[in-house]
């Protein structure tokens, strides 16, 4: 029978506004979640979305023949950033096929394969540094791996050095793309339009935006004049070299320039996010920590990482897998209705409806789930038991909107974690270090500082 979605008690005009704690929306949702259960309806200012955390509800959202990615708020205004690259372009903007089709190969196996030493390269620039400023050096973990993923992807994706360790002063790329997320994540709470009063925010939100375009022009320029265009076959060689099948075209200029800033946005946040909250979890569970030490050193001896070693460290992917169920960087994504439909027999809902999943609850579903706050990283061991898991962990999405990064960012996480672990004992400054999570678009801890010990191997 038809029911009516839950929603919190509301004030007219602000819509459930002062439901939501700005500087940590997420986290709102979350508590919200507990009060209202696994499906709940949020009006503010006009904008309407729907909340989805179980299994149940959200393997319905992900029945590719029923729903499609939508564009939620914050990353319709991602869209001033994004435009009609990959992360924020709408399904039928032809742009993204094109993308999709030109950049698949690139991120599989054999793309993978030949950014494994570029990876190795940046890896080791953070751990020379952790190792040149000594076991007393405070290291601030979140500063750390923002760093370890910006270089990492602009070195893969378009031969770029940020060279992030040689400097102390954050990049000037990462302070506007910082700033230019936060300015994004605020805007989905105003009344649509309402940013466009706020002159001083908006002057600084294009400065940030400038600033973002100007590196992808540069790159973009410096690369098209090089000698050697469409030998390093990179992602940059790829997009200003080759057609798509499909259509016969390139990429437009524009276009390479959009998606140059998707990659450098998506793929260094999350990735950096994950890592963290990693460090995080296994410092908090010293058995895993210590077992996840002891099999690295089985899987690496005391020899920097090989392409094939990476099929050995299934340990550390799994304590990646369990760290993004608990604490998914990207901690949502949204679907929409293709027709009027009924969710789960009861709600109706609309093409215009906009359901967010949000993952932190999904992921902790205790329907599927024992002892669902645990960190227990040997719940993705697969020998058995994987079909229960089935759309009850999504941190990369669904379907054909799904990350295209994944396997890069699994790579790249598995890789800082495997030799960090083999070079040094970690441990926090502060044991009383209580988690704060910081938001942007993404979830990162925040002020979470550790010391890093060299350990000796026999080698
Ligand atoms: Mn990534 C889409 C999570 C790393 C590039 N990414 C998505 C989506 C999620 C996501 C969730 C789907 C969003 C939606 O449906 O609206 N991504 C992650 C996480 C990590 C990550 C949790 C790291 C951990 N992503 C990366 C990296 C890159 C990348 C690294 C690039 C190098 N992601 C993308 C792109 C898309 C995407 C591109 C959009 C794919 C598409 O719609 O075609």
């Amino acid at each position: 029978k038809l029911e009516e979605i839950p929603q919190p008690k509301g004030l007219p005009v602000l819509g459930h506004i002062t439901s939501i704690n700005p500087h940590a929306p997420v986290q709102s949702l979350i508590r919200l979640s507990k009060e209202l259960g696994p499906i709940f309806r949020l009006q503010t200012f006009g904008r309407n979305v729907i909340i989805v955390g179980n299994q149940e509800l959200t393997a319905e959202l992900c029945d590719e023949t029923r729903f499609c990615k939508a564009l939620h708020p914050p990353l319709a205004e991602l869209r001033t950033i994004g435009n009609d690259g990959l992360f924020t372009a709408d399904n039928n903007e032809s742009n993204w096929g094109k993308a999709h089709r030109l950049l698949t190969p690139a991120f599989g196996p054999l793309g993978l394969k030949s950014m494994f030493s570029k990876m190795v390269d940046v890896v080791d620039q953070m751990l020379v540094r952790w190792e040149r400023f000594g076991s007393d050096a405070e290291i601030d973990v979140a500063d750390n791996m923002t760093r370890v993923a910006l270089d990492t992807i602009a070195l893969c994706a378009f031969d770029h050095r940020f060279n992030s360790f040689y400097r102390n002063e954050r990049h000037s790329f990462v302070t506007a793309m910082e700033g230019a997320l936060k300015e994004v994540s605020r805007r989905a709470l105003f009344p649509p339009g309402a940013s466009k009063l706020m002159f001083l925010r908006n002057r600084r939100f294009k400065a940030h935006t400038r600033t973002l375009r100007a590196l992808a022009d540069d790159l973009i320029d410096k690369r098209r004049l090089d000698a050697r265009l469409g030998e390093r076959s990179d992602l940059l060689d790829i997009m200003l070299t080759t057609k798509d099948q499909e259509t016969g075209e390139m990429l437009s200029r524009e276009n390479i320039g959009y998606q140059m800033i998707t990659f450098l946005i998506a793929g260094h946040e999350t990735t950096s996010g994950l890592l963290s909250f990693a460090t995080w979890l296994l410092l908090k569970n010293p058995e895993e920590l210590s077992r996840l030490q002891a099999h690295v050193d089985d899987a690496l001896g005391g020899e920097p990482p090989t392409a094939q070693d990476l099929g050995k460290l299934d340990c550390v992917e799994q304590a990646l897998m369990e760290t993004l169920r608990l604490w998914p960087t990207a901690p949502g994504f949204a679907v929409h209705p293709i027709e009027n439909t009924t969710l789960a027999g009861s709600y109706r809902l609309t093409p215009d409806d906009i359901l967010l999943i949000l993952l932190p609850v999904l992921h902790r579903d205790p329907k599927v789930w024992d002892e669902p706050d645990v960190f227990r990283p040997a719940r993705f061991n697969f020998d058995h038991a994987k079909e229960a898991l089935q759309h009850a962990w999504k941190p990369f999405g669904n379907g054909q909107r799904a990350c295209l990064g994944r396997g890069f960012a699994m790579q790249e996480a598995v890789l800082v974690m495997a030799m960090m672990l083999q070079r040094f004992y970690i441990s926090l400054v502060d044991d009383s270090y209580e988690l704060v999570v910081g938001e942007t678009l993404t979830m990162k801890p925040i002020g979470l500082r550790i010391r890093a010990k060299r350990r000796h191997w026999s080698a």
